[in-house]
């Protein structure tokens, strides 16, 4: 049965780091919204050319193209498997689009891990990184309205996912080492839950 999990939390709060390790570890891929947008954009598509100003106001893409995208992602042959989701869903009709898409094949999500993080760890490492990578939306003011967007779009879907019993919330605030111990754990006790 192919696995799909979703990892969700704020902007900078680890989620792109675990969200690798464990794909590496289950032999599934990651998908990153977040980075397919930014392939988009660096190979100038008009799909890029959309999202760029999007991206670097701090806002969320439309949905209804990122589905669209996701779905092209999720229809190539590595994804057969399943797949970890990461950065998407990010609003409640991209829950429900990632529902419909799961369950045309019968898939299902099976565990959302949500890696929290306080917010003033989150500016402190966006900040460091803008100063690593130059990633352009690291700026202090497009972080702070990402933070905002989230809480506003994203941070709700935490109770649809604790509702339906799939939401184990994991302390962010940690070493990568001892954060990707406690996924492995949270994953490998989701498969045994009956639902
Ligand atoms: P993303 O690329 O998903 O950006 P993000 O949520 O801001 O996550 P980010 O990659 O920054 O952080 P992560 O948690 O991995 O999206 C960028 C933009 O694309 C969005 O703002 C939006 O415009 C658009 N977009 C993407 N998906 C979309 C969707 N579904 N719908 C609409 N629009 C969409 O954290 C990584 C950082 O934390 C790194 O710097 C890392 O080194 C550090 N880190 C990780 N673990 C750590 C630890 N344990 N301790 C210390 N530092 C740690």
């Amino acid at each position: 049965m192919p696995k799909h999990l979703v990892f969700f939390g704020p902007p900078g709060s680890g989620k792109g780091t675990q969200a690798s390790r464990l794909a590496s570890a289950l032999g599934i891929p990651q998908i990153s919204t977040g980075d397919l947008l930014r392939s988009h954009v660096a190979r100038g598509t008009p799909l890029g050319a959309i999202a760029r100003p999007i991206m670097e106001s701090g806002a969320l893409v439309p949905d209804e193209l990122v589905t669209r995208m996701l779905k092209e992602r999720l229809g190539e042959p590595d994804a057969r498997r399943g797949a970890i989701f990461d950065g998407y869903p990010r609003t409640v009709p991209q829950a429900e689009s990632l529902d419909a898409l799961l369950g045309e094949t019968g898939g299902r999500v099976d565990a959302v891990l949500f890696v929290d993080v306080p917010d003033e760890v989150i500016v402190d490492r966006l900040v460091k990184r803008a100063t690593l990578e130059g990633r352009s939306d690291d700026s202090p003011a497009t972080i702070r309205e990402r933070l905002r967007v989230y809480r506003q779009k994203t941070a709700p879907l935490a109770e649809r996912y604790r509702s339906a019993r799939l939401l184990v919330t994991i302390d962010g605030n940690r070493p990568v080492d001892v954060i990707a111990a406690d996924v492995r754990r949270a994953v490998d006790g989701a498969g045994n839950t009956p639902r």
